[in-house]
C-alpha cells in the first residue's frame, strides 16, 4: 500500500505522516512487539504520546527508550545512557535520532530528511522506518488500533460522540495555552511579552471557568482533550512560570490545580511525569539558552501533586 508519507518537490521528507491501522488499511498492522516509541520526559508533546500509552496499558507491546534531556541546536535528540534515566537506543543502535530520519527517509525512496528530528517518533521495528512524528496522530493511534493487545480496551480518549467539541477545544488549548506559554519566554519586545501573557491567561481562566464546573474539560470522561491540556499544565509551575509566565501560578487557580492533581493521581500517570527530567530538559537544552545561560537547573518547587483532588464527585 502507498504510504502517506509524502516526499516534496525537492526529494525530501519533511514530515512521517503515515498510519498504524487495525482495519488492515494501511502496511501498519498493530502487533505485540512491533512498534517503538522514541521520546523524552522533557517534551509536552512526548509526553501527550507516553500517557497514551500508560493509560491504555501498552508498556509491554509498544517499547520505548527515552533521549538525552539536553536538546542540542546543533546535534538535536541524541541518545545518552551514561545519564540517568536517559536510554540507549535499543532497537537500531543509533547515537543520534536524526540517524533513524534519514535512513527512513531513504528506504522510502527520499534522498534525505529536511524537517525538524523530533520527539514523539513512532518507529516501526519490522519495515525498519518511522512511522510517524505528530503526537496528535500518536496518541490517536494508541487510543484506537491497538485494542486487541492493550490491557485497557474499554478507555476510549476519542469516543465518536464528543469528537465535534474536543477538537473544538482542543483548537484555543492549542493555541493560547500548549503554545501559549511559549509567548512570553520567547518574546523579544515589551509589546509581544505583554499580549503573550493576556493571550496565555485568557486562555488558563476559560478553563479554569469550564473545569470549576466539570471535572473533565468535555463530557463526563477523561478525553484526549484532557490530556493535551494536562501536559502543559503539570509543567506550568515548574517551568514555564519560571520563564515569564508569573502572572499567576496553577497553584493559585483552585480548579486548574485540583485538576492537575486528579489528572496525575489517575492510573499510572504518575509514573509518566519525571519532574527532574522535566527542569534539566528546559532549563539545559537550545530553547533555555537565551534566558539561561549558565546551565543551571533551578530548584524543583515546593508543589504536592499527591494531595486529594476531591473531583470525584463532580
Ligand atoms: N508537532 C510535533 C511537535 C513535537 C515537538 O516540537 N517536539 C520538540 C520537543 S518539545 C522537539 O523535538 N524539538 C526538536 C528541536 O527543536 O530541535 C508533535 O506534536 O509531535
Amino acid at each position: 500500500m502507498p504510504s502517506q508519507t509524502v516526499i516534496e518537490g525537492d526529494g525530501t521528507i519533511k514530515s512521517f505522516t503515515d498510519w498504524v491501522k487495525a482495519d488492515g488499511s494501511t502496511d501498519f498492522q498493530p502487533e505485540n512487539g512491533r512498534y517503538h516509541l522514541y521520546g523524552q520526559h522533557m517534551c509536552p508533546f512526548s509526553h501527550r504520546a507516553a500517557m497514551g500509552r500508560v493509560l491504555k496499558g501498552l508498556e509491554d507491546v509498544i517499547s520505548m527508550d527515552n533521549m538525552d534531556y539536553a536538546l542540542s541546536r546543533l546535534q538535536g535528540w541524541k541518545f545518552s545512557p551514561e545519564k540517568e534515566g536517559c536510554d540507549a537506543d535499543s532497537v537500531n543502535g543509533y547515537k543520534y535520532l536524526k540517524e533513524a530520519y534519514t535512513a527512513s527517509a531513504k528506504k522510502l525512496g527520499a534522498s534525505g530528511f529536511s524537517g525538524t528530528v523530533v520527539v514523539p517518533t513512532l518507529y516501526d521495528k519490522k519495515l525498519r522506518r518511522i512511522v510517524s512524528n505528530e503526537s496528535a496522530d500518536i496518541l490517536r493511534m494508541f487510543n484506537e488500533e491497538f485494542n486487541e493487545f492493550c490491557t485497557n480496551k474499554e478507555l476510549d480518549l476519542f469516543p465518536k460522540a464528543l469528537r465535534p467539541e474536543i477538537e473544538e477545544v482542543e483548537e484555543w488549548i492549542h493555541m493560547s495555552i500548549g503554545l501559549g506559554v511559549y509567548g512570553p519566554g520567547m518574546a523579544q519586545n515589551q509589546k509581544g511579552y505583554d499580549s503573550a501573557i493576556k493571550e496565555l491567561f485568557t486562555g488558563l481562566d476559560r478553563a479554569e471557568a469550564i473545569l470549576s464546573k466539570n471535572r473533565y474539560l468535555v463530557g463526563k470522561q477523561l478525553t484526549e482533550a484532557d490530556v493535551r491540556l494536562f501536559v502543559v499544565l503539570i509543567r506550568f509551575d515548574v517551568v514555564y512560570y519560571l520563564w515569564r509566565c508569573c502572572k499567576r501560578r496553577i497553584a493559585d487557580y483552585p480548579a486548574l490545580w485540583a485538576y492537575t492533581r486528579d489528572i496525575y493521581q489517575t492510573g499510572d500517570i504518575k509514573s509518566t511525569v519525571v519532574f527532574d527530567q522535566i527542569m534539566k530538559g528546559y532549563f539545559l537544552s537550545y530553547y533555555a539558552k537565551s534566558i539561561n545561560l549558565d546551565n543551571i537547573v533551578p530548584v524543583l518547587p515546593e508543589l504536592n501533586y499527591d494531595e486529594a483532588p476531591n473531583r470525584e464527585n463532580m
